[in-house]
């Protein structure tokens, strides 16, 4: 490979956020900030998982809009592109050309088990499609393109690359040595937040009630409201409790934002009741997100900008992936002329 010395020795690193809705504090704690920290010591691939949203119906005008949005975040939060390739999933068609390959790998009954498809054929019972239900595939594909060792993100996709390991091992033993096996990574703190609504799901930023997530761009108004709106459970005590999903909710977040543990978190609030704890977990999040949104609204206001790094990052990361795929074809058979 023609890349500087620096990089070979590099391990590597993929992650990718679906621009289904606009970004939440579970995708910046349990992802985003994560990358961040890791953009120094590896050799990083960030994407905006576009091909992966329409596994659930989108308008596209948004979703255009959001794909935009998902990468002005990305560096906003402080991914730099000088530094990573940062690109958008459709851009290179070697995801989706792996993915089918991939597809013809991987087994019904792994599809099946999925907690994700569960979860979201039961929301939209109205559109089960094949892409909802083969989406780890497409996924798996992504990883295994680029020879990522690791896969930084939130609890929720552990399955996912589970499967991705299995696929590959899969392929690996058929064939020969063809992918690398990767490894998830989670976040010291905040891999699982929760919604502000019903505390024993998932936050997601698709949820149709608004109040459930807190967005990265949301005002320091809405923010504050939003915690303090949040549902707690009976009790006025800031103390973690089994039964207390919701308190035990709020100090994860406040704890992952200030980086104090939560005996720390039960200490400061001590004899305070829930009110002020709400206030405090809202004003913190908001004012550490105000950097992030101000850069945020200059990158949106400079698209050409954000499209000569989509086309930069999309160049950088086909060159890389290209390579995995006329591999992967020639493994399995297909005929290549030059
Ligand atoms: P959707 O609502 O469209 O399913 P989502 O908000 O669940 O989206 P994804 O795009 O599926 O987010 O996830 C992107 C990354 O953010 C993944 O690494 C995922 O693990 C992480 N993530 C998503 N939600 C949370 C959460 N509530 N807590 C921690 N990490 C999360
Ligand atoms: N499936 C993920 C988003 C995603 C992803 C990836 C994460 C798509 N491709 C590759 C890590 C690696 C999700 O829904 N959270």
């Amino acid at each position: 490979m023609n890349q500087p010395q620096e990089l070979q020795n590099k391990k590597t690193i993929l992650s990718a956020v679906q621009p289904s809705g606009i970004l939440t504090i579970g995708n910046y704690l349990g992802a985003i900030r994560n990358w961040n920290l890791l953009q120094e010591q590896y050799n990083c691939y960030f994407c905006v998982a576009d091909l992966h949203a329409i596994t659930v119906r989108q308008v596209p005008a948004e979703l255009r809009k959001r794909t935009y949005e998902a990468f002005a975040v990305y560096m906003a939060c402080g991914l730099d592109p000088e530094k990573n390739t940062l690109f958008v999933q459709s851009h290179v068609p070697c995801h989706a050309e792996l993915a089918w390959v991939l597809n013809c790998y991987t087994m019904f009954g792994e599809l099946s088990r999925m907690t994700q498809f569960k979860d979201k054929s039961a929301r939209h019972s109205e559109n089960i499609n094949a892409g909802l239900f083969t989406y780890p595939a497409l996924m798996a594909a992504d990883i295994l393109l680029y020879g990522a060792d690791y896969v930084p993100v939130g609890q929720d996709q552990l399955q996912h690359i589970e499967l991705a390991r299995d696929v590959a091992n899969r392929f690996n033993n058929l064939y020969s040595d063809t992918f690398v096996i990767p490894e998830g990574l989670l976040p010291k703190a905040g891999a699982k937040v929760m919604s502000l609504a019903d505390p024993t799901k998932k936050m997601s930023k698709s949820d149709e009630n608004p109040m459930a997530y807190v967005s990265i761009l949301d005002p320091k108004d809405v923010i504050v409201k939003k915690f303090k709106r949040a549902v707690t459970d009976s009790g006025s005590e800031v103390k973690r409790g089994e039964d207390k999903a919701g308190i035990n909710n709020l100090i994860t977040i406040y704890s992952a934002f200030t980086g104090k543990s939560p005996e720390e978190v039960e200490k400061e609030f001590e004899g305070q009741g829930y009110g002020a704890f709400k206030l405090a977990v809202g004003e913190t999040v908001a004012d550490t997100l105000a950097p992030v949104q101000d850069k945020f609204n200059a990158l949106m206001g400079d698209k050409p900008y954000l499209e000569s790094l989509m086309k930069k990052g999309s160049e950088q990361a086909y060159r890389r992936a290209s390579k995995t795929l006329s591999k992967v074809y020639r493994k399995v058979g297909f005929a290549q002329v030059k």
